[in-house]
């Protein structure tokens, strides 16, 4: 899954991709790479951002999207949204998959709407939200509470009649480096579900933590470090910034595994 972020203000790659023009061309250029899922965000999720309206995040990803759905017609596209009102043109529009890091907690009428569009839904675990959650995260077992919050989340996806469902127990939403370390290393447990796993760890702080601070643009090594034993983990989708790479390392770990 290649991450677009057509938002001013994104950790990474924030103003990067404001201009259709170049959204398209990045789109384009992870494909070429390997991308098979693209997530077009709007709205920056990182530590301490400030939301957007509705009206601003439609005026962002939709004319990306109907654009890229148009020319990517084999590719799978997500909305990366807590909202509904975009959800709604996004799919609308085409897109296959609603990635809500809110995991229902914002909008549980996802669940519904992407039913009714046969769409599929990345429930992604998070404690509070991008304003606050990093002030003081804390679980009294980390694992337990995110095997607890997918239960619930299956259950009301499937009551609504979501057939597709990706888990994702969002790497740096409400977690210190010890409960991203301590997911990474137990992620097979959530494989039990029996649904895809999604881990997104890409340059994102816990990589810097490890590595002294490192700033974003040297994270590279140490995200595909997470991601591969990530895969080892049960991991099936990885959401990255350097498809390149990811789409290598997805390669050798497959000719080594069968
Ligand atoms: C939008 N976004 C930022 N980080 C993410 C992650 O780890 N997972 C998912 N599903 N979305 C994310």
């Amino acid at each position: 899954m290649g991450i677009l972020n057509v938002t001013p203000d994104s950790f990474s790659d924030g103003g990067e991709y404001t201009d259709t023009e170049k959204a398209l061309i990045r789109i384009e250029a992870m494909i070429a790479e390997g991308a098979e899922i693209i997530d077009v965000g709007g709205e920056s999720t990182r530590p301490g951002s400030n939301p957007v309206s509705e009206v601003e995040e439609i005026k962002r990803t939709i004319p990306v999207l109907v654009q890229a759905l148009e020319r990517f017609p084999d590719v799978i596209f997500s909305i990366d949204t807590t909202k509904y009102g975009v959800a709604k043109k996004a799919l609308e529009a085409g897109v296959h998959i609603v990635n809500d890091v809110s995991g229902l907690k914002k909008e549980p009428r996802l669940a519904e709407l992407c039913a009714s569009y046969g769409a599929g839904y990345v429930l992604m675990h998070s404690q509070g939200d991008p304003k606050t959650m990093q002030l003081n995260p804390q679980y009294n077992d980390v694992i337990d509470e995110i095997t607890t919050f997918f239960k619930e989340g299956i259950e009301a996806l499937k009551q609504a009649g979501v057939e597709s469902i990706i888990l994702d127990p969002g790497i740096g939403f409400g977690k210190t480096l010890q409960h991203n370390c301590s997911i990474v290393a137990g992620l097979k447990k959530f494989s039990n579900f029996g649904y895809p796993l999604l881990m997104g760890a890409s340059r994102k702080s816990m990589i810097g933590q490890i590595l002294n601070n490192r700033p974003v643009d040297g994270r590279l090594a140490g995200t595909i470090a997470v991601h591969y034993h990530s895969l080892l983990q049960g991991a099936s989708i990885l959401r990255v910034h350097d498809v390149q790479e990811a789409a290598d390392s997805i390669k050798v770990y497959n000719s080594l595994e069968s």
